[in-house]
């Protein structure tokens, strides 16, 4: 049996229905209870950015074999504890990273030029009253970017083509580009305009956007997080925002997701998307049949498609 642990795709929903016995998700009132009925007839799991295998339900499976994230993000899967019980991991990596790029460039030129403000201005009728207010040019600002993965040197290439200097922060400086390094973030948000996080989540990276990172990217810097939402120390964030102490913020994610800090709400310096950045029919698709993919080729003895574990 595959176990989807929360509604996520209906198309990877009728996928699964059609190869597997789906024995069901997330919605069931009670996980013990669900857990004792099926524990020794789940053999997969599917999790995504949200919900995964963590090391409790890993534990509660004893038949368990694979897991297939339809994620590119490992953050809610416990690897190690996969790793000592030898169990399958597969992600979903490319086929998401032109739509979150593209979604990382939409939020800085929303931010910078208001463009969802002016949108509310106009069909408020405000227009009538007087033209909308001057906002910030977007080409030629200087974008520093945490992480230079898959996802970070796709922005830095849609950014170049904006005419924008990029600079990086990463564990090392990468030898095959000519983008400017440098060795810690702070370093990084003192010298850019526009910050964006676009590494993956670990232990690590958890609030690696710190009140001293805020406070280097400044009054004037915008953050963008198309990462993952416990990258940021948010209450630093929504407190800087307030106070005027950062020029603004372009945010997909979020700590405690769905719940997004009210006082944010009121900011027309601040776009707020409910994690949407790989969020098109077409990747969708593509990831779910990636997720498909992996399990039928485990279950047939043969090579994952996209291995982590
Ligand atoms: C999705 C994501 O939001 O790939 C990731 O890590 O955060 C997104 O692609 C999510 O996993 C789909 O439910």
């Amino acid at each position: 049996g595959v176990l989807m642990v929360c509604p996520m795709s209906t198309y990877l929903e009728q996928q699964l229905e059609k190869r597997f016995t789906l024995l069901c998700y997330w919605n069931f009132s009670d996980k013990k209870q669900f857990i004792n009925d099926y524990a020794h007839s789940i053999r997969a799991v599917v999790g995504n950015a949200t919900a995964g295998a963590d090391a409790e339900l890993i534990e509660a499976l004893p038949e368990l074999e694979i897991v297939a994230s339809f994620s590119v993000g490992l953050d809610k899967i416990d690897l190690n504890k996969c790793k000592e019980k030898g169990i399958r991991v597969t992600n979903t990596p490319d086929v998401l990273t032109d739509d979150v790029a593209d979604l990382a460039i939409g939020l800085m030129l929303a931010v910078l030029r208001r463009i969802c403000e002016c949108d509310r201005y106009v069909r408020k009728g405000l227009w009538k009253a007087g033209d909308y207010d001057l906002t910030s040019k977007f080409s030629g600002k200087t974008v520093g970017i945490i992480g230079l993965g898959r996802i970070g040197l796709a922005i830095a290439k849609r950014a170049e083509a904006f005419g924008c200097p990029i600079s990086y922060y990463a564990r090392s400086e990468k030898p095959n580009t000519n983008y400017k390094y440098y060795p810690t973030v702070v370093e990084l948000a003192t010298n850019c305009d526009i910050l964006v996080v676009a590494c993956a989540l670990t232990p690590e990276t958890r609030y690696i956007v710190n009140r001293d990172v805020i406070d280097a990217l400044g009054a004037k810097g915008i953050l963008i997080n198309i990462g993952r939402g416990p990258h940021v120390d948010e209450k630093e964030m929504v407190s800087a925002l307030l106070d005027g102490r950062l020029g603004g913020a372009g945010l997909d994610v979020f700590e405690n997701e769905p719940e997004v800090p009210d006082k944010l709400f009121g900011l027309e310096n601040v776009v707020l998307l409910p994690h949407v950045a790989s969020g098109t029919e077409e990747t969708r698709k593509e990831m779910a049949d990636i997720v498909i993919g992996n399990l039928e080729a485990y279950f047939q003895n043969k090579p994952l498609l996209t291995p982590v574990v």
